[in-house]
């Protein structure tokens, strides 16, 4: 199963500023140990702060993977273009926020990407992206068992 996690803006940040709401680990660590925790899983990362990047990559890979696990970050309150790239490809994509978005300011409780995501994981810290994987790998059991 190939899977691949899919930062934007300012995620590059995580475990450098604002470890009170983002916690202190970088998440090149915490991609080890997914890494470890799901042996049978290729995960593949990519981040980028520029809208652009992350929708040519949701595009790339959105054909060839079995799952994308997205935290668009900020854009995810405010790019219809993020959300158009995701209607537009074949695999399902989870939306991941490390905080909890409708703790927070007002601002951050409309995403445009819900609506065309296949579910939503916020505010378990790095651990709504372990939860997106496992709730992934549970989709495509259930696939694989139709079969
Ligand atoms: O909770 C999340 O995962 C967010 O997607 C994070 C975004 C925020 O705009 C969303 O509303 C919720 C912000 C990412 C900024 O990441 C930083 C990490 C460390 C230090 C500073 C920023």
């Amino acid at each position: 199963m190939n899977i691949i996690i899919i930062n934007g803006p300012n995620l590059n940040l995580l475990g450098k500023r604002e470890p009170g709401i983002y916690g202190s680990q970088s998440f090149e660590d915490y991609l080890e140990e997914l890494q470890e925790r799901f042996p049978d899983v290729t995960i593949s990362y990519y981040q980028s702060n520029i809208e652009g990047e992350l929708i040519n990559t949701i595009q790339e890979t959105g054909f060839i993977c079995d799952g994308i696990v997205l935290n668009a970050g900020a854009y995810t309150h405010t790019s219809v273009a993020i959300a158009d790239a995701i209607r537009a490809i074949k695999c399902p994509v989870v939306e991941v926020h490390i905080s909890n978005v409708h703790k927070r300011e007002e601002f951050r409780h409309h995403s445009y990407l819900s609506p065309v995501c296949l579910g939503v994981i916020a505010g378990f810290g790095m651990d709504s992206y372990r939860l997106a994987i496992e709730s992934l790998i549970g989709l495509n059991k259930e696939k694989e068992d139709e079969h």
